[in-house]
């Protein structure tokens, strides 16, 4: 066929549905996003697939707990994922769920061709099992707790399908000698050729203590281990039994975090191996988000979400920290204070001003028509050479998934042309027609490099970068631009700026650090139903709230829910880095409460203790700045900065625990 794409298909992981997705989830979504838009801009036909892991004994109890059918709580769960996914902008090509009909029949197919192939026997396993990982733990003993997520296992004895795994050790082996590449980074290869080296067990493939499964066909009660159900989902999603009309397998990219890479890199190409189907290209595991130097958890209480930050500082701003920040590969810790720095800095003072400023010199010197250059000097042909480096260095370096270094190339771009600006500074020259076209020159070389990088930076910034390429009226869509393609000189010059719009508008670290803990906690312990908590704020807001609905009525029954009693303030101190907030111990009667109040630029602490204030005392505990808030101190709102004024009780002695109605 004539001019054919050649294919690329990626994955992530898919996830498990007994919670919802935080950053570390968001984090391999967003890369493998990036990895898609570029390798499209590259003349690729992608298909990225995500989906959710919806089977086991996790989901069993978590339905049960939750009340309802595991049917209806997994497609609860798979809705919300893939909404949260598509309102993030990186929605999924093909989202698998674990329960379509069409991945039921590909594990299903798949065993038994295992089976027709020998590699399939009867048996009988007792072990310890741990239900939060859904795998046995070799080696441990009852009593044991799981080494990788530190909770208890349980003893399991159970009649399984066993996998000859330990037919695969050298076959294994000698895939990794001849695809040196199929196991990414270079640490976690190793890791995993010591492990195979170190001898296979065979492994239970079915279960018949869990229900909530695969059946395997004429074996019921048994059903699939979820392992072999879940990695299976990457077939079903292009194809299934039918793979070979699709042409998109054998995979491309499997990306992972470095906890499942074991089952990615060694039981998944022997499962494929011994079905005799095509073996994915590589594995790469990245690592992992750490909060405070530990793994976020939701039993931890350390989560961080993505919706508040998108909300707030807007998409591309988390995915641009998200590569930036840590080299992929390795582990780092997520802290919204680098976060808004890195937003500040690289984003708003950076290709934000950059594009701002070279447009407001086009429109007030040339009415807002890109100039044609005039005579070169040398530090023209200075910029030039480094965007053509740039082109060159930014993508060998994302094609071999560097992608901070990737930025790091691109934005010293941006801080040349920032320097270029400064010492030609085109705003000083004056209208005669030497300084006219020079400052042409100097215009059209700017609006060049800002072209050159706004392209380079495009499946990472992917929304931010499109308004830039509307803004210098640049045909067609930014996404359309092959990069192959890309060289200096190809601005179109002569057209007409398209309209300006806020890219990334400078914010108040704390406002906005503080506004993102909030929506965090919001939707962590939501006050309001879930439906609207959830439903995505509008347009990316740099500081700006979306206006409050107009308050509804609300019952006596509603207003008693809220539990009010007079407290005494017993200590006050300030938080470090947290100008706004003061960490206060309350007296309320019956036990003294830490409270976190706004107040701290209106309310000198230590004239705020022994005062008794309005304090709400049924409001879930949250976080505030990483310190625990039990309870909230009612103030009023006053003038239009909202100065905290704290409610009291001037007239008489109130007793301390006296509940207010
Ligand atoms: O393991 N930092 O699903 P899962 C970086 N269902 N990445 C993180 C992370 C963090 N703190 N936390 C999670 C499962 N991830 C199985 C997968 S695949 C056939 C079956 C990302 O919901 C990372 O990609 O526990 C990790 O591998 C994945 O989420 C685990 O998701």
């Amino acid at each position: 066929m004539p001019n054919e794409k050649p294919k690329f298909y990626l994955t992530t992981p898919i996830y498990y549905t007994n919670g919802l997705p935080h950053i570390g989830h968001t984090y391999t979504t967003v890369i493998a996003d990036a990895i898609r838009r570029y390798k499209r801009m590259r003349g690729y036909e992608v298909v990225m697939t995500t989906g959710t892991d919806e089977h086991g004994v996790n989901v069993e109890r978590a339905a049960q707990k939750a009340g309802i059918p595991e049917s209806e709580y997994v497609a609860r769960m798979a809705v919300a994922w893939k909404a949260l996914w598509d309102e993030l902008g990186i929605p999924a090509d093909e989202f698998i769920r674990t329960t379509d009909i069409r991945h039921v029949r590909t594990v299903q197919w798949l065993f038994k061709l295992c089976k027709e192939n020998g590699y399939v026997y009867k048996g009988n396993y007792t072990g310890q099992y741990c239900i939060y990982d859904n795998a046995f733990v070799t080696d441990a003993k009852p009593g044991d707790n799981c080494p990788d997520c530190g909770r208890p296992t349980e003893t399991v004895t159970e009649e399984n399908y066993y996998f000859k795994l330990s037919a695969f050790q050298k076959p294994l082996l000698d895939f990794y000698k001849k695809n040196p590449h199929f196991i990414q980074p270079e640490t976690r290869k190793n890791e995993i050729i010591s492990f195979v080296e170190g001898g296979l067990k065979d492994l239970s493939i079915t279960r018949t203590t869990v229900r909530w499964g695969i059946p395997v066909p004429g074996e019921e009660p048994h059903v699939f281990y979820v392992w072999f159900d879940a990695l299976t989902a990457y077939l079903s999603a292009v194809g299934g039994p039918d793979y070979e009309k699709r042409g998109f397998w054998p995979c491309d990219l499997h990306l992972v975090g470095k906890d499942i890479i074991r089952f990615h890199s060694v039981y998944w190409p022997a499962f494929l191996m011994a079905a005799m189907l095509p073996v994915p290209k590589q594995v790469w595991a990245h690592g992992w988000f750490l909060m405070d130097a530990s793994k976020m958890s939701k039993s931890k209480g350390n989560v961080v979400l993505p919706r508040p930050i998108a909300n707030m500082l807007g998409m591309d701003a988390m995915r641009y920290f998200l590569m930036r920040e840590v080299v992929f590969g390795q582990d780092g810790n997520f802290s919204y204070d680098a976060l808004v720095t890195r937003y500040n800095s690289d984003l708003a003072n950076g290709l934000g001003n950059l594009a701002s400023r070279t447009a407001a010199m086009i429109e007030k010197n040339f009415g807002g028509q890109i100039p044609k250059p005039g005579p070169r000097l040398p530090q023209d042909d200075a910029l030039a050479k480094v965007a053509s480096e740039a082109i060159g260095e930014a993508l060998d370096r994302f094609e071999k998934f560097e992608f901070a270094r990737s930025l790091e190339t691109i934005w010293a771009a941006i801080t040349a042309a920032d320097k270029y600006l400064t010492s030609e500074q085109p705003w000083a020259m004056g209208d005669s027609e030497a300084d006219t076209q020079r400052k042409a020159t100097v215009l059209w070389t700017t609006t060049e490099l800002l072209r050159v990088v706004t392209v380079l930076a495009h499946p990472v910034l992917p929304d931010s970068t499109a308004k830039v390429w509307t803004l210098l009226g640049q045909p067609g869509r930014i996404s359309a631009v092959e990069l192959d393609g890309l060289r200096w000189g190809q601005l179109v010059a002569r057209v007409q700026l398209g309209k300006a719009q806020a890219l990334f508008p400078r914010v108040d670290k704390q406002e906005a650090i503080e506004r993102i803990e909030s929506m965090a906690n919001e939707e962590l312990n939501p006050t309001q139903p879930p439906a609207q908590a959830a439903a995505p704020a509008p347009a990316a807001t740099a500081g700006g709230a979306a206006a409050a609905p107009a308050p509804e009525k609300i019952g006596i029954e509603d207003f008693t829910k809220v539990e009010m009693r007079v407290g005494q303030i017993k200590t006050a101190e300030r938080i470090v880095g947290a100008d706004k907030l003061l960490k206060l111990t309350v007296d309320i009667g019956t036990e003294i409460r830490q409270i976190c109040a706004g107040i701290a630029q209106f309310y000198e602490p230590e004239k705020l203790i022994g005062r008794k204030v309005a304090v709400v005392v049924n409001l879930a505990p949250r976080k505030l700045r990483g310190v625990e808030s039990n309870g909230m101190i009612v103030a009023a709102s006053v003038g239009p900065e909202g100065r905290p004024v704290l409610a009291g009780f001037p007239d008489e002695d109130v007793e301390i625990g006296a509940r207010l109605k």
